[in-house]
């Protein structure tokens, strides 16, 4: 719709904002609307974009985060004023937290109003509000300013350590005017946006050495490795080195998990015994157990036990965050996958003894969880409901798995193997609940591919509403819900007798189908494996909004899954 440009036209922030966008590529902005971005939304649609609406803020944001997590462009999402901006951070730490790139645009009332506290409509002070939480957080002011003001949001996103970026916008600079001639040039293609970071040619000599010394080596890649896209190289580096691999859940797939170097059934044998570990793009967070005690081989929780690390990560700052690394290799993973793959040279493999008892821990740990999931209980369990979704997942390894949930997210990990990279979406490193519609969607509309969406009943509810977008747009997502009553479980009751239900309870067999069905999508309670397998399998075929609601005895499961632990004990005795 854009017409020529002439002498004496005027443009104005409205217009140059969404050029901006378009400049860089930008195609889809995942939002919620009112003032002061109605106009804006509406014009984004109007030159091309397309705009995709949801019901809360946190579940656009949460699209737009994976859709940088997917792309490597930053994801763009648009919210209103102080209460709508404020829906949104929560998702936009989540994305800092997790390294995804993005950018969440909000509309900000009148800035001498703001500042004087004078009580605007959806007043706050946003831009400092969102520091804290955020890689970069940035204001444009002049409508001079929008073209460059974009272009340091892009390149905050995705270079270095990828993140979520705050960009606020004043109402008024909606409606600033300019010169249209000017207008046009200044707008910014950002160029090289993530630009490679070459390792040092030291740095890529001591972690070789490292490497080469090792006799019980491990690699573990991270959701870093997977951002990365380049797959075909993390392959030849663990297939020439010919060590065995882990993979963190969101980089599974990057090899396929039926891959034979793969130790991910014998984890805790690997990490207990390994004495080197080649960290990709993985930090030594709590999911890691930090990279000491026990989990490492260690006596206590402190032991760094005796193990070396090479650790390739963008950023200088992780390295020895919690224990000595022998080798950083600070750089992006392509460079510096590329770089070790140049100095392998006549590489030993490491000893058929270590890899052999890999492999022997690996077969007994699957023999030993094919009984669990062979068995048939009634009503089904986490595994014997897993056992039939995996079995339809198998057979299309193209479906993205989004998944949320304690229990749900635990055994589903485990059990449910993945062939493709980058199709595992998940809680992450908070371990948040809340991201299963958002990333649903997300990862629907940049890739046009069927989504599942595998949830417990608790973390569906952090986004439930947005069935509705789900249905709105048409998208191919099938969202399955084990439903066991309640957070983690449904069977807790409440010790004094009262009829108030115990906290972790909800309402009893619930019909989370018709939440489905009220939009005009599918909708389908199951009891049975066999009736969810041919429910799921129906709903990737279809590609139609499908909701099943899959009953799960209340009685299974454990509080918060797998990290019973962490939840805090008291230090007194009882009495
Ligand atoms: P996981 O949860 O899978 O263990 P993390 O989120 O903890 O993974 O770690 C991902 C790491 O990858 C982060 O430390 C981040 O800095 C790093 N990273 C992301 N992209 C790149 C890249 N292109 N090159 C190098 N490191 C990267
Ligand atoms: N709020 C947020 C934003 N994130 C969280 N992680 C939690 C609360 C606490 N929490 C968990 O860590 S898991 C979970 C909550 C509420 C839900 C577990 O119940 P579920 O899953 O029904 O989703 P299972 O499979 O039945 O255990």
């Amino acid at each position: 719709m854009t017409t020529e440009t002439q002498a004496g036209d005027l443009t104005d922030g409205f217009h140059l904002i969404i050029d901006a966008l378009k400049a860089n590529d930008i195609d889809t902005i995942y939002g919620l609307v009112g003032i002061p971005i109605t106009d804006l939304a509406r014009l984004a649609q109007a030159e091309g974009l397309s705009w995709i609406g949801f019901r809360h803020e946190a579940n656009a944001v949460n699209a737009a985060a994976i859709a940088g997590y997917l792309t490597k462009k930053p994801g763009v999402a648009m919210t209103v004023s102080a209460p709508g901006f404020l829906n949104g951070l929560v998702a936009l730490a989540n994305a800092t937290v997790n390294c995804f790139p993005m950018i969440m645009i909000s509309g900000s009332s009148e800035r001498e109003i703001v500042d004087l506290q004078q009580g605007d409509y959806e007043e706050l002070d946003q831009l400092n509000a969102a520091k804290p939480y955020v890689k970069a957080a940035y204001r444009i002011n002049h409508v001079e300013d929008i073209g460059i003001g974009m272009a340091r949001a892009i390149r905050a996103a995705v270079s270095g350590r990828p993140g979520g970026v705050y960009l606020d916008l004043p109402a008024k600079l909606m409606g600033q005017a300019m010169d249209a001639l000017k207008g046009k040039q200044s707008i910014v293609r950002v160029v090289d946006a993530a630009p490679d970071q070459i390792p040092s040619a030291d740095s890529v000599k001591r972690a070789l050495d490292v490497l080469k010394g090792a006799k019980r080596p491990v690699i573990m890649l991270g959701k870093g490795a997977a951002y990365a896209q380049v797959d075909a190289d993390i392959r030849a580096l663990v297939e020439k080195t010919g060590i065995p691999y882990l993979a963190m859940s969101m980089a599974k797939g990057l090899l396929p998990d039926n891959h034979p170097q793969s130790a991910v059934a014998a984890r805790s044998f690997a990490l207990a015994k390994a004495d080197v570990v080649l960290l990709i793009g993985a930090r030594l967070n709590w999911l890691l157990s930090h990279g000491k005690g026990p989990t490492w081989g260690g006596t206590d929780q402190k032991d760094w036990a005796d193990k070396k690390f090479i650790h390739i990560d963008i950023s200088p700052q992780e390295m020895d965050s919690n224990v000595p690394i022998d080798a950083p290799l600070v750089g992006d993973i392509g460079s510096c996958v590329k770089a070790l793959l140049n100095g392998l040279g006549d590489f030993q493999k490491p000893s058929e003894e270590w890899t052999g008892a890999i492999a022997a821990k690996r077969e007994a740990n699957v023999a030993k969880m094919a009984k669990t999931l062979e068995a048939n209980p009634s009503p089904m369990n986490f595994h014997s409901a897993l056992r039939a979704m995996r079995d339809v997942l198998k057979t299309r390894p193209d479906v993205y798995l989004v998944n949320e949930g304690a229990n749900t997210l635990d055994y589903a990990r485990s059990i449910i193997d993945m062939y493709e990279p980058r199709k595992r979406l998940d809680s992450g490193t908070w371990g948040v609940m809340g991201i299963g519609m958002g990333y649903a969607i997300g990862a629907a509309v940049t890739s046009g591919k069927p989504v599942v969406a595998l949830e417990g009943d608790s973390a569906f509810g952090f986004s439930g509403m947005e069935v509705e977008t789900i249905c709105r747009y048409n998208l191919p997502i099938t969202v399955v819900i084990f439903n066991n009553n309640g957070v983690y479980r449904g069977c807790d009751v409440n010790p004094t007798g009262g009829p108030e239900v115990a906290p972790t309870v909800f309402v009893k067999n619930a019909r989370y189908d018709m939440l489905m069905t009220a939009f005009g999508g599918v909708g389908v309670t199951v009891t049975t494996p066999d009736e969810l397998a041919k429910a799921l399998a129906e709903g990737i075929a279809s590609g139609k909004p499908t909701l099943i609601n899959a009953m799960i005895d209340e009685k299974a499961g454990t509080e918060s899954g797998r990290i019973s632990h962490l939840n805090p004990q008291s230090a007194a005795t009882k009495k």
